[in-house]
């Protein structure tokens, strides 16, 4: 038998085993291995039932995604045609679904006419993170098995069920007591089955789906949905595909959703999805990192500043389980932080996504102190403070003297020079950058800045930790902002300009909000707040502000006092959170253009497109080339993960890769050449962007 599959016959029942590590990704050779060994167990007269099972205790993870966008994907035996076959065994055949069974996985589950699982196991059908849908009857054969409205909405979220749940649906026949008796209970069931006679499959709860169900589901459902679906094609194929299961006899159906499958397959946003499926395994691989780099234990954190950054970032630690104290200067900063904790613990109990109990137990996580002695047996520690070098250099000193040795000592600056900040300690190989992202408890990105002098084991941990609280971390060199808001800087700094040309800031937030963005770059500022905005940049202004127009509409409004959502103007007005356009700030650009003898001239959205999306392009290449990032697909992560970059673009620079390298650099030297003054200033292609094109090259990497 075949090396990716174990095959045993043991007291009438074949046992299959899958034996593809790490997670049995249906390849095309296990695929084949698999065919094989339900051929010779259905031929052989001495076997009455099958079980499928994962040889490693995982069941199976679904598709290869390697395979997608080549042949291998459809090569014989594809997993249709293959689990088709298996519907048509002359056997009874029962998965015995340990840990997960995913996507193609729980496909290959849903072919077999009986599922038995274990307490941990989990089953989703999540295609449409990928930009695809369930391409192997799991669009035809789940609706038939739970109805209509769960399992479309299984397939929309691409969430994974737990093991009671899928019990309850009916996904699951029944479940062993402990993963370690799942292949014995398997077996136990198979012999029952054949005691009873059970048949080869049994009948479907849902037979006719569209039966029982309200007459306009389909309609609501869409009209609830859609708007959230922005431009994505993935969800609108789920739904034709589950519409054709409740319209069409299941082999029509299946016919349908396999060509909706290559549909998706063959799209630019699956392309971008899987492109950002392996970016996130990247990231976590490191040079200078092994496997063997030893990690130092994190059993007890501290945060320094209990403001809404501070407690957000205490708030990760104590999900995970893990104890923080907050330090703060004075008791009543104190407290408001730890009350503001508990509301916003709160407010997910209200929503359902905790329980009471649980809020008890994280705030019982929590401790206050006004004492920096109280930090001395921290295993890290983060400074969340006011982002003022000198502030956060005080700060660090004292850390210095109070925490113990090997403590990793971390600063959440969002621009600063974290070298700068290690070197007033006498430990600068425990100091690192780590910049959460605003709101921290909610948002995935975490920047790793690796300093000068970071030790590998200290990097090491805090990427382990960043996952262990469900972070992406990506890893970024110094500089002024690093990976992300260093690119933010010209991207705001176009948006700025197009509005003293001509634009408004509808207009361009408009824009990006058409390209899926969550927000555009006015909305955004207004909720960062115009006044951090300006603070951050008139810190730096000799280093990146270089002509007098330069952000100047978001300068004059910080000096008007228009902070954003916050004070009810910024860019917009405000009502609550309703936004609207402002015709002051409109008059104000005008007259900006005026005194800086800027032509006013209608902007067209292309302009606006292009202006903002390749100076952002850019600086990342550019970053790139400095190493500040460690390869393009983590620039794609920090944009996609903290600036709300839509993730079926894949980032910018895999967006970039889809526009093409040469025609980014083709438009920015029409602006270098259109703009005047202010072209010949700002337009620099990145010299990496030129050897690129000048190479051939189609991809954003180091040559
Ligand atoms: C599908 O099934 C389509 C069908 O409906 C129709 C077809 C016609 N393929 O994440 P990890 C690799 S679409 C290939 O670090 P974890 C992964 O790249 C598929 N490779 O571990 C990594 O490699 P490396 C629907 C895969 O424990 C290694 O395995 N299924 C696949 O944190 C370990 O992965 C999904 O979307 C795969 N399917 O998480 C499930 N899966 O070590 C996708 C994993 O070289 N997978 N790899 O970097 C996952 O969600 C997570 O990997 C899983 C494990 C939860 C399974």
């Amino acid at each position: 038998m075949h090396s990716l599959i174990t095959y045993q016959v043991d007291d009438s029942l074949a046992l299959i085993g899958l034996a593809r590590p790490p997670v049995n990704a249906l390849g095309q050779p296990l695929r084949a291995a698999l065919l094989e060994a339900c051929e010779l167990a259905n031929g052989d007269p001495s076997v009455r039932a099958i079980v499928i099972h994962g040889a490693n205790g995982l069941f199976c993870a679904g598709a290869d995604i390697t395979e997608f966008g080549s042949p291998a994907s459809f090569a014989a035996p594809d997993l249709p045609g293959l689990l088709l076959r298996l519907t048509r065994l002359d056997k009874p055949v029962i998965a015995a679904i340990g840990k997960l069974a995913l996507g193609g996985g729980l496909e290959l589950a849903l072919a077999c006419g009986y599922r038995i699982g274990e307490t941990n196991t989990r089953v989703g059908l999540p295609e449409i993170n990928l930009g695809l849908l369930p391409g192997a009857g799991g669009t035809q054969r789940l609706p038939r098995l739970i109805g209509v409205a769960a399992a479309l909405d299984m397939m929309i979220s691409g969430a994974q069920v737990a093991a009671d749940r899928a019990l309850a649906l009916g996904i699951l026949d029944r479940l062993a007591a402990s993963p370690e008796q799942l292949l014995a209970s398997a077996c136990d069931y198979a012999r029952e089955l054949i005691a009873s006679a059970a048949p080869v499959r049994p009948a479907e709860p849902f037979a006719e789906p569209a039966k029982d169900l309200e007459a306009d589901f389909f309609e609501r459902y869409c009209v609830e949905q859609e708007p959230r679906w922005k431009t994505r094609l993935a969800p609108r194929l789920v739904f034709s595909a589950v519409q054709a299961a409740c319209l069409l006899p299941l082999e029509q159906g299946l016919a349908r959703e396999l060509a909706l499958f290559k549909q998706a397959e063959a799209s630019r946003q699956s392309e971008a999805l899987r492109h950002v499926f392996f970016a996130e395994r990247e990231a976590g691989k490191v040079p200078g990192i092994e496997a063997s780099t030893a990690l130092r234990p994190i059993a007890k954190v501290a945060v320094i500043g209990a403001g809404t950054m501070g407690g957000g970032i205490a708030m990760n630690f104590a999900n995970a389980g893990i104890p923080v104290t907050l330090l703060e200067r004075q008791g009543d900063a104190l407290d408001r932080g730890l009350v503001h904790i508990r509301q916003t613990y709160a407010i997910s109990v209200k929503r359902g996504k905790l329980t009471d109990t649980q809020l008890e137990q994280r705030m019982a996580l929590l401790s206050g102190t006004l004492d920096y002695a109280d930090l001395a047996d921290a295993d890290l520690v983060i400074e969340a403070v006011f982002e003022q070098l000198a502030i956060k250099q005080d700060v660090f000193r004292q850390l210095d003297r109070v925490c113990k040795p090997g403590a990793i000592l971390a600063t959440n600056t969002s621009s600063l020079d974290v070298d700068q900040i290690a070197a007033v300690t006498a430990r600068p190989q425990d100091v690192i950058g780590l910049h959460f992202f605003s709101p921290a408890n909610v948002m995935r990105l975490l920047e790793v800045v690796n300093a000068r002098e970071t030790a590998p084991e200290v990097l090491a941990t805090t990427l382990k930790m960043g996952r262990t609280i469900g972070k992406i971390p990506v890893v970024s060199g110094v500089c002024f902002g690093f990976i992300g808001n260093r690119m933010l800087e010209p991207y705001a700094r176009e948006a700025h300009r197009l509005v003293l040309e001509g634009a408004t800031p509808a207009q361009v937030d408009d824009v990006l909000t058409g390209l899926d963005l969550n927000m555009g770059v006015f909305t955004m500022l207004d909720l960062a707040g115009v006044d951090v905005n300006f603070l951050v940049r008139d810190a730096n202004r000799a280093a990146i502000a270089h002509d007098d127009s330069y952000c100047r509409l978001g300068d004059e409004l910080y000096s008007l006092g228009r902070y954003g959502q916050k004070t009810g103007r910024g860019f917009y007005q405000y009502e609550g959170r309703q936004r609207h356009n402002d015709y002051e700030v409109v008059a104000l650009a005008e007259r900006l253009a005026g005194e800086l003898h800027i032509p006013r001239r209608p902007v067209d959205d292309k302009e606006i497109h292009d202006r903002c999306l390749f100076m952002l392009i850019n600086e990342g290449i550019q970053l790139l080339d400095e190493g500040i990032a460690l390869r393009a697909s983590d620039i794609d992560l920090v944009w996609i993960n903290g600036y709300g970059f839509p993730a079926h673009l894949g980032g910018p620079m895999h967006y970039a890769e889809q526009i093409g390298l040469d025609r980014v650099l083709a438009g920015i030297r029409y602006f270098r050449q259109t703009l005047g003054d202010y072209g010949q200033m700002w337009f620099t292609p990145a010299p990496l962007l030129e050897r690129l094109v000048a190479a051939g090259k189609t991809t954003v990497e180091r040559i």
